[in-house]
């Protein structure tokens, strides 16, 4: 074969391979966006990437999600959807490379993955029915078609020739590269092939003067019904996508309705008056309310559930459950509200971190609940010494009966700073327990309370290495400075923050500078136990580098430890500081 012959073979196989990897694209492409408009007839839960995503999330070790959190904040999600979809994108590319020396194998390839999300969809804790699967194996079916066809496009030179040729089965369409005609020119595509008047192309032959502008005159390819497939392909799957991604967008509409109807009734039991003194005129403190925008959120949904208020019930029921009861929001909305102001930290809180704010909860005593069905605490001589509360994502969180029922305001939240509970916290019902870290105690859009023990049940995180009891350990935040700020010299810096003990309280709060001595800080006043409290300290800078470093003690006289520990299995400890530069 010559120099320029081989030359043009070379180009010609990187060209099948990249048009083969397109056609991967596309085929992935079609498959994701069929099953998202499916998904839309089904549940949006059900579409493969919240599904394998909702997977991996609960698969994936402790410490991993813990640094994800820690790395990615409230993105986290977000950042592995885009991982999935980068996965999927080599996946798909492969697929289609390899689905041009072996079609139907590609095509299998990418029905495998239609398995594959099936299976994840249907094994969701919140799946309920086989039909979850249905996004999946739509988007596959449709997936491993399109590819089936292109690549067909792809190889429609090789066919005709083999139908020609039948002497050289093995012939592939790179191998014949300077086939004098390209077929893509032909009126009728799909007709090319038995038309097409060079049967015996020779690969040393010479580019024919084709009617095509083909650089090296290969051919051997179906190329404008290759072009036209593939475009139709890209535009119908983006018009699929787009309109199964917005009819998603405006699922739960009675969900929605059902939220606006509500008219939160005054509470029987209003927050005690905040004293005016517990929020600091200090810039850069956080503020002593967390409003509901700027309020963290950590959970494992991918889809924020959508509840409908109408329909939703709460059970409770399980060992030592005297009578079982069922409520509905309206019953709850009748019974007597308590409005409390409450602290809610996060576990994977570090040290320093933002995991933690202070919201004015509205609801009902779960304890009142509890008695009414009558649950009586261990120390009562009940049988039960855990609640697990059930989500209708699947979540299982665990709180010890004890702490839900001895006189601390444990509540079945309905509405949060005078709102009903924004659906990313919780809407319509949630548990928030003072004292306790989120993950043993908050439970959002919770719909079923079974009374159990430890021995019996380990929830979903304790399943995972985290720690069955966990109460809040004294925790302290420099807000500011900010570090590596650049105050001046002389200048009085303000450091200010916040320090929390929920259910104990904060009675302390030192700072000291570099290897000094620990300064007390003013603190401001205190609004409940159960609530952070903000904290102040003048320092006049002198220049240099500096460390600033915070730690408080509870009113149990306790001090926070200086000892580092990681968040996992029940909260991280040790103290904050922060390195600043005075000019
Ligand atoms: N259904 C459900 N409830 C949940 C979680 C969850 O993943 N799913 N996460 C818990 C954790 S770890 C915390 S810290 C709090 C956070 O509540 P927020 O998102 O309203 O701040 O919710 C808790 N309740
Ligand atoms: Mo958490």
């Amino acid at each position: 074969m010559s120099k320029e012959a081989k030359k043009t073979r070379r180009t010609a196989v990187w060209r099948l391979g990249a048009l083969g990897a397109l056609s991967g694209l596309l085929a992935g492409y079609s498959a994701l966006a069929t099953a998202e408009l499916v998904s839309v007839a089904v549940r949006a839960e059900s579409s493969p990437v919240i599904a394998v995503g909702g997977a991996a999330i609960d698969r994936t070790p402790a410490a991993v999600k813990d640094w994800a959190i820690r790395q990615f904040g409230t993105n986290d999600k977000l950042v592995l959807q885009l991982g999935i979809l980068a996965v999927l994108t080599l996946l798909a590319i492969a697929l289609g490379a390899l689905a041009t020396r072996y079609r139907r194998v590609g095509s299998a390839g990418v029905l495998l993955f239609g398995v594959v999300g099936a299976f994840a969809a249907t094994s969701r804790p919140d799946s309920t029915s086989a039909t979850d699967a249905l996004p999946s194996v739509a988007g596959a079916v449709v997936g491993a078609g399109l590819l089936y066809y292109l690549v067909g496009r792809l190889q429609h030179g090789k066919r005709s020739a083999r139908a020609q040729e039948p002497q050289e089965p093995d012939q592939t369409a790179e191998q014949r590269p300077v086939q004098a005609r390209d077929q893509a020119d032909e009126a009728a595509p799909a007709k090319g092939a038995t038309t097409s008047p060079d049967a015996t192309p020779s690969p040393d032959a010479t580019p024919s003067p084709d009617a095509t502008p083909s650089r090296d005159g290969e051919a051997g390819w179906d190329r404008r019904g290759f072009i036209v497939a593939a475009t139709a392909a890209a535009a119908a799957s983006t018009g699929v996508g787009l309109l199964g991604r917005s009819l998603n967008g405006a699922g739960g509409q009675d969900a929605i309705a059902s939220r606006n109807r509500i008219k939160l009734p005054a509470p029987e039991s209003a927050a005690p008056p905040t004293p005016k003194g517990a929020a600091l005129r200090v810039k850069d403190v956080s503020p002593f309310m967390t409003s509901n925008q700027d309020f963290y959120r950590v959970d494992t949904a991918l889809v924020v559930p959508k509840v409908d208020a109408t329909s939703w019930r709460l059970r409770i029921h399980g060992k030592g459950v005297a009578r079982e009861k069922t409520v509905s929001f309206a019953e709850l909305l009748r019974m007597p509200l308590i409005e409390r102001n409450i602290t809610l930290a996060c576990v994977s809180n570090e040290v320093g971190g933002p995991y933690v704010g202070n919201a004015r909860w509205i609801g009902v005593r779960l304890a009142d609940l509890l008695e009414q069905c009558g649950v009586k605490p261990p120390s009562k001589g009940g049988p039960a010494d855990q609640l697990v509360a059930r989500s209708v994502d699947g979540m299982t969180i665990g709180s010890p009966v004890e702490d839900v029922m001895d006189g601390r305001d444990a509540l079945l939240a309905l509405g949060m700073n005078g709102q009903p509970l924004p659906f990313a916290h919780g809407f319509p019902v949630r548990m928030v327990v003072p004292g306790l870290y989120g993950f043993v105690s908050a439970c959002k859009w919770i719909e079923d309370i079974e009374l159990t023990t430890f021995d019996d049940y380990d929830p979903y995180w304790v399943k995972r290495d985290w720690a069955r009891k966990a109460p809040i350990k004294t925790q302290s935040r420099i807000d500011t400075p900010k570090p590596f700020a650049r105050p001046k010299a002389g200048s009085t810096v303000m450091v200010a923050g916040v320090a929390w003990a929920q259910h104990r309280g904060i009675d302390k709060v030192e700072v000291r500078v570099d290897d000094g001595a620990w300064q007390q800080a003013d603190l401001a006043a205190e609004d409940t136990r159960d609530t952070w409290r903000q904290w102040s300290f003048p320092w006049k800078a002198t220049s240099g580098g500096h460390t600033l470093t915070v730690r408080a003690t509870d009113r149990t006289g306790e001090t926070q430890t200086q000892k580092r520990t990681r968040t996992i299995p029940d909260g991280a400890s040790g103290w904050h500081s922060v390195v600043i530069t005075v000019d």
